[in-house]
C-alpha cells in the first residue's frame, strides 16, 4: 500500500453562450471565468493529506505539457454543461493511459454515459469516499462506487480546499451552507440529487471557511451556492447572527449573494438578517406569472400571493432580485408575452434568466414525458456541446402547445423585457429606492477605493463602446449619487449585466429564430415541378 497519489483534478469547460457565463464582463473586470470549482475543491479536501493535488480548470487556464504525465489518476466530472467537455477529458485521459476518476452531478444522474470511465464516484462523495480510497490503495483501479442518497453528514464536511484555486480568475468564489430543498418543483433534480430535507452545516464550519478564504487574502463577492438558502429557516436563522457578528468584526470584506425560494418574503425577521449580513442580491425562480401552470409544476411555494409584492419586499431590505422565467409549461394555452412583461415590470426586476423548460435528466418531469411517450432520445446526452443550457437547448421533449408558438413567445418576451429603455427604466426604478444596508463610511470607502479600477473600466467600455446604454447609465448614476449613494454599486453591478446580456440576448433571438425558420420550412408544402413543355 502507498500513502502518496499524484491527483489531477480537472474541471471541465461549460459549453458557452450562457446566462451564467458572463460573457465580455469577464475579461472587462479582469477575471477568466465567473465561478470557481467548489465541488472538485471540496473533493480535495475529502482527499488523504498525503496525496498530491493539481487543479486545472479549462474554463480559465489550458492544460500544461506534462500534466498528464505527472498523474497517477485524473478527476473530472460536473454538471450537463460540461458533459460535452468531460467525456473529451476521459478520452485524454485514457489515451494517455492513465485511469480516470468521474463524479459530480451530471455523472450521478446519467451514469450510463460515463460507463467507460475507469473509476464513478457516484452521489455525495463524503459518504463514500473512504471506500474508493481503501480501493485505490488495495491497488484497485476500476469500479463503481455509489454513495447512499442524502446521507452524507455536512457537518463532517471539511473545508474546501480554497488554497487551490486562483481567485484572481474568479468574479467570485461559492461556499455552501445547505444541501437540498423542500419544495417539490416537477422540473428540479437538485431534490433528486440532494434530497428535500435540507441538511446544513454549523455556524462554527461556516465561519472557519470564511476565516480560511479571509486569510486566505480573498475579499469581495460571496455567493452561497445553496439550492435554497432558507430551505431550513431555524437553522439559517441560528446562524445569520454568527456570520453578522464575523462580518462587522471584519469590517465586511464579503458582499453575499445566494439562491431561495420566495416564501423568503414571508418572513421579515429572517429578511433583516440577510440585509444585516451584507446580502446584496437573491436568485429566485418566479418561473412564470400562471398560477395554473405554477399549481401543474407543483411549484405551489409561488402561488397564492402577488409576485411583485413579494418582490417589493425582498428590495425594501436592501437586496435586489434575479430572476428566472420558464417558457414552455404544459398548460400554457396561449401567448405568455404579455404577462410574463407585465410581471416583470410590475415586480420591477431588471435581471431575468428566460429559460426554455428543459427536462433535466433525474426529474419528475423528465420521469412523466417518459411514461407519456413525449421524451426525445438522447435527451440527457450532449452532442452538440450546447446541452444542459436551459436558454439555448430546453424544449428536449413533444409540447402540447404548438413549438412555433413557444419558440415565438421566447423572442417576445426576451425582446421586451431587454429594450435598453425597458431593462433601465426598471433599474432606476429599482435603484432610486433601494434602501441598502448602511455599513459604515470607512467600508464605503474602503470599497470604493478597491473598485475604482473597475468603475472606471465598466464607464470607460459603457460610454465609448455602447451608445444605447451611456445616456443610460450617466443619468442612472447621477440620480443615484444625488438621491442614494449607496446604492452606486449596484449601478455598477446593473451595467455590467446589461453588458454582456444584451449581446447574449441577439444572440439567443438568433438561435431561436433559426429554429422557427427551420419548423417553418419543414411545414412548407413542397412546390410541384413545373411540368416539362
Ligand atoms: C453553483 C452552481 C452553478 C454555478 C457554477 C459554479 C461552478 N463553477 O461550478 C453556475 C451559476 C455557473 C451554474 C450554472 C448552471 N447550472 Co448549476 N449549480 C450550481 C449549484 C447550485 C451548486 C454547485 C456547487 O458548488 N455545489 C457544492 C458542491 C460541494 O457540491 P457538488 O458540486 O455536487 O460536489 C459534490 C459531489 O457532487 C462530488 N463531486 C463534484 N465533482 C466531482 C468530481 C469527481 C471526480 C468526483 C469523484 C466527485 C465530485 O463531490 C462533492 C462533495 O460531495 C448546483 C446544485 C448543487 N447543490 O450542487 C447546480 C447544478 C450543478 N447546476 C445545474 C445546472 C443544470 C446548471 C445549468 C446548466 C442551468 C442552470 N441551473 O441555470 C447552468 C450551466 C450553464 C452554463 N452553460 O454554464 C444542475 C446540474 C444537473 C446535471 N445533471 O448536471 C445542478 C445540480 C442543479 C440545478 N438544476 O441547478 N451552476
Ligand atoms: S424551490 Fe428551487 S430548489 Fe426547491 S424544488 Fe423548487 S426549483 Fe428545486
Amino acid at each position: 500500500m502507498s500513502d502518496s497519489c499524484n491527483v489531477l483534478m480537472i474541471f471541465p469547460k461549460f459549453n458557452p453562450k450562457s446566462f451564467w457565463s458572463y460573457d465580455g464582463a469577464c475579461e472587462l473586470l479582469g477575471a477568466k471565468y465567473p465561478a470557481a470549482p467548489l465541488g472538485m475543491i471540496t473533493l480535495a479536501a475529502l482527499l488523504p493529506p498525503s496525496w498530491d493535488i493539481r487543479l486545472v480548470n479549462r474554463n480559465t487556464e489550458e492544460l500544461q505539457d506534462g500534466d498528464l504525465a505527472w498523474a497517477d489518476i485524473v478527476m473530472t466530472g460536473g454538471m450537463l454543461a460540461q458533459q460535452f467537455d468531460s467525456l473529451k477529458v476521459i478520452e485524454l485521459a485514457q489515451r494517455a493511459g492513465k485511469p480516470v476518476a468521474v463524479g459530480g452531478p451530471d455523472p450521478t444522474s446519467s451514469p450510463r454515459i460515463y460507463a467507460h470511465a475507469d473509476i464513478m464516484v457516484l452521489g455525495e462523495t463524503e459518504s463514500i469516499i473512504d471506500e474508493f480510497i481503501a480501493a485505490w490503495q488495495r491497488g484497485e483501479r476500476t469500479g463503481v462506487f455509489e454513495a447512499p442518497k442524502f446521507q452524507a453528514d455536512v457537518t463532517k464536511t471539511p473545508i474546501p480546499r480554497f488554497d487551490l484555486l486562483k481567485f484572481k480568475q474568479y468574479l467570485y468564489i461559492g461556499v455552501q451552507f445547505s444541501r437540498g430543498c423542500p419544495f417539490l418543483c416537477e422540473f428540479c433534480d437538485i431534490i433528486e440529487l440532494y434530497g428535500r430535507v435540507p441538511r446544513t452545516k454549523t455556524p462554527t464550519q461556516m465561519l472557519a471557511e470564511l476565516e480560511r478564504l479571509y486569510s486566505l487574502g480573498y475579499r469581495g463577492h460571496l455567493d452561497f451556492v445553496d439550492d435554497n438558502l432558507i430551505g431550513n429557516k431555524k437553522a439559517v436563522k441560528e446562524f445569520l447572527p454568527h456570520l453578522i457578528e464575523w462580518q462587522k468584526r471584519h469590517k465586511f470584506p464579503f458582499m453575499l449573494t445566494t439562491e431561495a425560494s420566495l416564501n423568503l418574503a414571508d418572513d421579515l425577521e429572517l429578511l433583516r438578517l440577510m440585509r444585516e449580513a451584507n446580502f446584496i442580491a437573491v436568485f429566485i425562480g418566479i418561473e412564470t406569472p400562471d398560477e395554473e401552470a405554477l399549481v401543474m409544476t407543483q411549484k405551489k411555494q409561488n402561488t397564492r400571493r402577488s409576485i411583485p409584492e413579494s418582490v417589493r419586499r425582498i428590495y425594501d431590505a436592501g437586496i435586489f432580485v434575479v430572476a428566472g422565467f420558464i417558457v414552455g409549461f404544459d398548460s400554457e394555452k396561449a401567448s405568455v408575452i404579455e404577462a410574463m412583461t407585465r410581471c416583470i415590470e410590475d415586480a420591477t426586476i431588471p435581471v431575468n434568466m428566460f429559460s426554455l423548460l428543459y427536462a433535466l435528466p433525474n426529474t419528475q418531469l423528465t420521469r412523466r414525458l417518459e411514461r407519456e411517450g413525449r421524451l426525445h432520445a438522447g435527451h440527457d446526452f450532449d452532442s452538440s456541446g450546447r446541452a444542459g443550457d436551459l436558454c439555448l437547448a430546453g424544449l428536449n421533449f413533444d409540447t402540447l402547445r404548438p413549438r412555433r408558438d413557444i419558440l415565438a413567445d421566447y423572442v417576445g418576451v426576451v425582446l421586451r423585457v431587454y429594450d435598453p429603455s425597458a431593462f433601465f427604466g426598471r433599474v432606476r426604478r429599482l435603484l432610486l429606492s433601494l434602501d441598502r444596508v448602511d455599513l459604515g463610511a470607512r467600508v464605503i470607502v474602503r470599497d470604493s477605493w478597491h473598485e475604482i479600477d473597475r468603475f472606471f473600466r465598466v464607464m470607460h467600455h459603457v460610454t465609448w463602446h455602447r451608445p444605447e446604454m451611456r445616456r443610460h447609465v450617466w443619468r442612472i448614476l447621477i440620480e443615484c449619487l444625488i438621491k442614494n449613494p449607496r446604492a452606486i454599486r449596484t449601478v455598477i453591478v446593473m451595467a455590467v449585466f446589461y453588458l454582456y446580456l444584451a449581446p447574449l440576448t441577439r444572440y439567443l433571438i438568433g438561435h431561436v429564430e433559426g429554429q422557427i425558420a427551420e419548423l417553418d420550412a419543414a411545414d412548407e408544402p413542397e412546390v410541384p415541378e413545373p411540368a416539362a413543355a
